[in-house]
């Protein structure tokens, strides 16, 4: 290649990446408690074209269409004169509401994994000019392409966490903006999650999806919590989405407590003696009223203060040992066989968690709405939040861990400031290989990286060695405490075996049982060597509470499998489960299996002698 050649070719891939990357606005950093912002809902009935071969997207030669092409789905869909061809089209006939699962919404989306276009019109007034404006997602599962009045604004893949593109003011009209997503819910080896989940894989535009208006220089995100081993500091930092030379003020108002801060930057970090400050507990779930405040933007939330750590081998919740009476959660109602999404959802799971004297939520194994943690601050429930780090991820592949990454850092951004979550987990019942250990630790060390006030672990696995339970996979060193996933008495033997276990744990932490759990038909009666039926699954809890009495002392609770029964499409015994995994202590129309009590009976015994 001569010199000229090379210097035309080079030019000539920088000119291309320049066209794609001005084709496509990139996604924002994500700003942080969306509902406090002034905000615009799209929430509704968006109409939809089912694609399954793509056509909206990739032409004949199955190459990827360009933002112009009439026949792209995300351009408009009506003829221009009657000779006109237009072979794709949205009509109010189709249409899904959102946010919800497509699944649920049609017999014909049952089973349904691959493209859906949605779209919706509308029309937007302004609030004041030189605003700025950001299209929120709360959540998307699994791929979104956004565009807006034909132009890409922007994709984002990962199914359970929220993202936002900002939408450049001159795309924003008053009238009748196009407004098109197309999601994939098809399942990918090297995605997170991988192909092989036991749960059901619902697609759609899951979460909320609002336009946020803020002005040019606004809080974009900000800390407040109490600082370690300390019951009246506080400190934090506020960031703002460009470098700004402004006075900050934060204000929590039941404390007569303000600070005036002057800003030169885009991040400002502080801390100050607060006097007579309640601290959180789910006993006494106290939240006070935060106000940041500059010239030219304001923002409240609603922020409670704890202390959370690992003293030797337990769990110190506000200097106090704390055992963790939990129960696993799927995002789901089982009653309507959809995902949980709303206010009211996060209620109705979180107060049958209550009812069964939890103090503790293990939201598996993905992270949930931000409706729900919002709602376990207020009722006062603990939580372990989790990335979908499942099974057999490709450990090998750096792409997978940066996928992984990513969620780990857009759970975290959403949620640091929620007194209630006290765990990130980075995944759940992975393999012990080197690739898959070294995988793991980055994530842990990422997670301490963006916060490191809270625990980090994951749910681990226990092996069977003539008869004892062996605790030793080689993440256990890098966790706060030492989480394992156990169903001796399910998978392995029967109740009558879990008589007999000997634990063998090699780690001296806080040891936690993070699943374990048998399945029932709700109203199947027999004696209690019947499999599925109640009787067998209220002997296997019996079992265990009497196992959970005999751990030694560093064992610091635990979170049965689960809490409602939820679809999943590898349960497929024609009689006992037709496409639903029956572990739930709650059937699906959330009525209380005898196993429920057997629980309950126990986490109120703790209750009663540590309260
Ligand atoms: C597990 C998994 C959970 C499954 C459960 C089961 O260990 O972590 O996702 O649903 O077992 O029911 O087998």
């Amino acid at each position: 290649m001569n010199i000229s050649f090379r210097f035309l070719h080079k030019w000539l891939s920088i000119a291309l990446m320049v066209f794609m990357l001005t084709n496509a606005y990139s996604q924002a950093p994500l700003i942080t408690n969306i509902n406090a912002r002034q905000t615009m809902s799209l929430n509704g009935q968006w109409e939809y074209i089912v694609d399954p071969y793509e056509t909206g997207f990739y032409g004949y030669r199955w190459t990827e269409r360009n933002e112009k092409d009439r026949e792209a789905y995300w351009n408009s869909d009506k003829p221009d004169n009657k000779t006109d061809r237009k072979e794709h089209g949205y009509t109010a006939k189709n249409s899904l509401r959102v946010p919800g699962d497509w699944n649920s919404q049609a017999e014909k989306f049952l089973y349904y994994e691959g493209t859906v276009w949605y779209k919706r019109s509308f029309d937007y007034k302004k609030q004041t000019n030189g605003n700025r404006f950001f299209l929120y997602f709360g959540a998307v599962n699994y791929k979104a392409d956004v565009y807006l009045n034909g132009k890409k604004l922007g994709s984002h893949k990962g199914g359970f966490t929220p993202f936002n593109f900002e939408i450049p003011d001159t795309l924003l009209k008053g009238k009748d903006n196009f407004l098109v997503v197309k999601v994939d819910n098809r399942r990918y080896k090297d995605e997170v999650p991988t192909i092989n989940t036991d749960w059901w894989n619902y697609g759609g535009i899951t979460r909320d999806v609002l336009i946020a208006e803020v002005p040019q220089q606004f809080i974009l995100d900000y800390s407040l919590q109490l600082k370690k081993n300390t019951a009246n500091e506080i400190e934090g930092w506020v960031k703002f989405n460009v470098p700004v030379n402004d006075k900050l003020t934060i204000e929590i108002p039941d404390l007569k407590w303000k600070k005036e801060i002057q800003v030169n930057g885009d991040m400002v970090s502080f801390s100050d003696m607060i006097a007579g400050i309640e601290l959180w507990s789910p006993e006494k779930p106290v939240l006070y009223k935060v106000k940041i405040q500059t010239a030219g933007n304001s923002i409240t939330d609603k922020i409670g203060f704890r202390n959370i750590e690992v003293r030797g081998f337990s769990i110190f919740l506000n200097e106090k040992p704390v055992f963790l009476r939990g129960i696993c959660i799927h995002e789901e109602i089982p009653q309507q066989g959809r995902r949980a999404y709303s206010s009211a959802d996060a209620r109705q799971l979180l107060l049958q968690a209550k009812s069964l004297s939890a103090n503790m939520v293990r939201l598996a194994h993905y992270p949930h709405n931000e409706n729900m943690t919002r709602m376990a601050d207020s009722l006062g429930l603990l939580v372990w939040s989790e990335i979908p780090v499942y099974w057999t991820i490709e450990f090998s592949n750096p792409e997978v861990l940066v996928k992984a990454k990513t969620q780990l850092s857009e759970m975290i951004t959403r949620d640091r400031n929620r007194a209630s979550i006290i765990i990130w987990s980075v995944g759940n019942e992975t393999p012990v290989h080197e690739a898959r250990t070294k995988f793991m630790k980055e994530l842990l060390s990422e997670a301490r990286r963006l916060d490191g006030s809270r625990l980090v672990s994951a749910a681990l696995e226990v092996h069977l060695e003539k008869g004892v339970s062996v605790v030793d996979d080689p993440l256990g060193e890098f966790t706060d405490m030492v989480a394992v996933n156990e169903y001796i008495g399910w998978y392995a033997g029967l109740p009558s075996s879990i008589k007999n276990v000997q634990w063998q744990i090699k780690y001296n932490k806080p040891f936690f049982i993070s699943e374990t759990g048998a399945e029932t038909l709700s109203g199947f009666h027999g004696d209690s060597l019947t499999r599925w039926s109640e009787e067998y699954q209220e002997w296997f809890y019996k079992e265990q509470v009497a196992m959970f009495k005999r751990l030694p002392p560093n064992f610091s609770g635990v979170s049965p499998w689960i809490l409602n029964d939820f679809r999943s499409p590898r349960r497929n015994n024609p009689t006992f489960q037709r496409g639903w995994n029956n572990k739930g202590l709650l059937d699906h129309q959330g009525k209380k299996k005898k196993a429920f009590y057997v629980l309950k009976k126990y986490y109120d015994e703790i209750k009663r002698k540590t309260d």
